[in-house]
């Protein structure tokens, strides 16, 4: 699938629409989600133009790799959450009900979240 630069997350990179940023680095962007599905429900988006998880990890560099994944740690530990724990999801094409084609990590916690679902 080519990547979208009019999508939603693309907007939101480029400051044409807002968000409750909340971590900005070289390598990564976090928003709340606009509609929170735990006390915390943080987005984290890569700066580059990756169309899910299975783009960004075929196709993304190391240093991009290494500095996404070191950011969701980071904002991890920043929201509180490294001690009482999360969860990570990121929903890659259509089984997966993903609705924005931008790669996007969803970080949930502040809560005991509940059995994944099927
Ligand atoms: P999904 O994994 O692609 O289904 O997740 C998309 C998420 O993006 C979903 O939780 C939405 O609430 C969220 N979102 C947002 O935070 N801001 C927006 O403008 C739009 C969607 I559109």
């Amino acid at each position: 699938m080519a990547y979208d630069p009019g999508n939603i997350f693309a907007r939101i990179l480029r400051k044409e629409i807002p968000a409750r940023t909340v971590y900005e680095d070289d390598f990564a962007l976090a928003f709340h989600d606009i509609a929170p599905q735990a006390p915390i429900h943080v987005l984290v988006i890569p700066k580059g133009p990756y169309v899910s998880i299975a783009d960004f990890g075929a196709t993304a560099s190391p240093e991009e790799i290494t500095g996404f994944w070191r950011a969701v740690s980071k904002i991890a530990e920043e929201q509180g959450l490294t001690h009482e724990g999360f969860r990570l999801i990121s929903n890659s094409g259509p089984n997966s009900g993903q609705e924005v084609p931008h790669f996007h990590v969803h970080l949930f916690g502040g809560a005991a979240l509940g059995p994944l679902l099927t």
